[in-house]
């Protein structure tokens, strides 16, 4: 598991480099922006659940089979282990946002997650319209420019766009 230091520190040592000044540039400037993220990890955390129900009902009203007999959330058991999944990948997501690096989702939530859900029999393509729905939301909350200071956030916006992309994809 990396942070964005700590990845950067990898990268030059399997060089046998120093770091370079570029690197340090654009580490000196992820500090410098770090309120941000900070503020940015907190919002998405403390909506977390209304992100999950709200995604989670976007998908069954997209896809109404999922929550009839024979779906793959009928019964409370399946939807709650559904629900349960949306909230581990957001809080994976919340991770790598905090630290600047995929690899904690990647490793410890991604990694053979496809796999898991193909002998489950659970449709993947469906959990990845669910983790899109979350992205859309978490980020018209972490971008919200009610009650802040305002900056320039879209570099910020489009990296938290980024996980939830990785998510989708491993999935679908
Ligand atoms: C992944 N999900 C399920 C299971 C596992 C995961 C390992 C099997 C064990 C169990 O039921 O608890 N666990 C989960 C995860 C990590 C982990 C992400 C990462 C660290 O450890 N059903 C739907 C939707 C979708 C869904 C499409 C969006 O209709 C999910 C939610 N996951 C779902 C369902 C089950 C499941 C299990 C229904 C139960 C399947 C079953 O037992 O029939």
């Amino acid at each position: 598991m990396f942070d964005a230091f700590t990845k950067v520190v990898a990268q030059a040592d399997a060089r046998g480099e120093f770091i370079s000044s570029g690197q340090i540039d654009a580490l000196a400037s992820m500090v410098a922006e770090s309120n941000k993220r900070l503020d940015t990890v907190n919002r998405i955390t403390s909506n977390a659940s209304a992100i999950v129900t709200n995604a989670a009902r976007t998908l069954f009203e997209q896809q109404p089979a999922l929550t009839s007999p024979g779906g793959n959330a009928y019964t409370s058991r399946r939807m709650a282990a559904c629900l349960r999944d949306m909230e581990i990948i957001l809080r994976y997501i919340t991770y790598a946002i905090f630290a600047g690096d995929a690899s904690v989702l990647e490793d410890r939530c991604l990694n053979g997650l496809r796999e898991t859900y193909l002998a489950l029999g659970v449709p993947g393509a469906s959990v990845a319209v669910g983790v899109r729905s979350m992205k859309d939301a978490a980020i018209s909350i972490a971008n919200d420019r009610n009650g802040i200071t305002s900056g320039d956030c879209s570099a910020l916006m489009s990296e938290v766009g980024t996980y939830f992309d990785r998510a989708a994809a491993a999935v679908s």
